[in-house]
């Protein structure tokens, strides 16, 4: 075959590799090379966790040397789904986000599937169905926070002969950590028919919304024992309406809480709050590591937990000094 040929056939072969990739839907047009892109949707900003889990993702893109492209969502889901959208649109390299509710992920993660832009959860997870549609999970084990805060509310109410009236705080509606810290907290005081549950509402992770409906719960409950609040944020929202009702957080109503972000651990060791258990924000500096890996196209675990402990008040006293958040 002659040169020209040849180079004529390869010039063909060539095209004809492009188009069917093109064909496929797979994308062709990824960015140029440079410093890699990483898309992140947050949630919004709604408790002390979550400023201290965007400063983490902020500062390891910086020490990563990670272009960031940051958008905060308002604890809106809609907001959430425009910024993956807009992310897919300026071809970053890599997309991540927490989403704020467990449904309605599977459309707009198929549109990012399609672009061929991989995606990794962070801190909450999604309820889809099809395992294919993020490269990874990396967060705490909620169901697991939730036990550890009820094993605490079973072994100091062990033996008790008379009823433990409970009220509890519960995260954002729909969202991972409230759906599982509510189901592992319950699996465990079931075992103790003493331990009632009498009101249970959402008080949206906030520390306003967690004082309105702890008063709300003190007007219509004359005798509360024991608060669960599913963050931090929310029993220091409560601890002001305890305190406005002439109560003592802590004694004469029991409060346990899930995050041990600072305010909740100085509440802890002043004895304010009862137990916390850690939900450890610092996601960030395994997230970049995730976004590089998988931006080469490696294979990484699907699932990845944050390892975490728990404080009393005591612990919380010599933790406090050297914490990080
Ligand atoms: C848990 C995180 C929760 C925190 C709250 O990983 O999603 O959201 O527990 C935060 O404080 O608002």
């Amino acid at each position: 075959m002659s040169l020209k040929r040849f180079s004529t056939a390869l010039a063909t072969a060539a095209l004809l590799a492009v188009s069917v990739l093109a064909g496929t839907g797979a994308s062709t047009t990824h960015r140029a090379a440079g410093p890699l892109v990483l898309g992140f949707s947050q949630v919004g900003s709604e408790s002390g966790w979550r400023t201290a889990n965007t400063k983490s993702v902020q500062s390891s893109a910086k020490e990563a040397g990670i272009t960031l492209k940051f958008s905060d969502a308002q604890q809106k889901q809609e907001n959430q789904i425009s910024a993956i959208r807009s992310f897919i649109q300026q071809r970053v390299n890599v997309i991540a986000f927490s989403p704020v509710v467990e449904s309605g992920w599977d459309a707009v993660l198929n549109e990012a599937k399609r672009a061929g832009i991989p995606v990794i959860l962070t801190d909450r997870a999604v309820d889809s169905k099809d395992p294919t549609l993020y490269k990874t999970f990396l967060g705490s084990d909620f169901v697991k926070e939730g036990k550890l805060v009820g094993q605490w509310v079973a072994k100091n109410y062990k033996g008790t002969t008379k009823d433990v009236n409970i009220v509890e705080l519960q995260g954002t509606t729909g969202s991972a950590p409230a759906i599982d810290r509510a189901k592992g907290f319950r699996s465990v005081i079931k075992g103790n028919k003493h331990l009632k549950i009498i009101a249970s509402q959402t008080g949206e992770f906030t520390r306003a919304k967690g004082k309105e409906v702890m008063a709300a719960f003190l007007k219509a409950n004359p005798h509360i024992d024991l608060l669960f609040a599913h963050n931090d944020d929310m029993g220091l929202g409560a601890i002001e309406a305890i305190q406005e009702a002439g109560l003592k957080p802590g004694k004469d109503i029991k409060i346990v809480t899930i995050d041990a972000v600072h305010d909740g651990m100085v509440a802890l060791s002043k004895g304010q709050i009862n137990f916390i258990a850690e939900c450890s924000p610092l996601l960030g500096p395994q997230l970049m590591q995730l976004a590089k890996q998988v931006a080469a196209g490696k294979t990484v675990p699907h699932r990845i937990v944050t390892i975490e402990t728990t404080f009393t008040p005591a612990q919380a006293k010599k933790a406090l000094p050297t914490r990080k958040y």
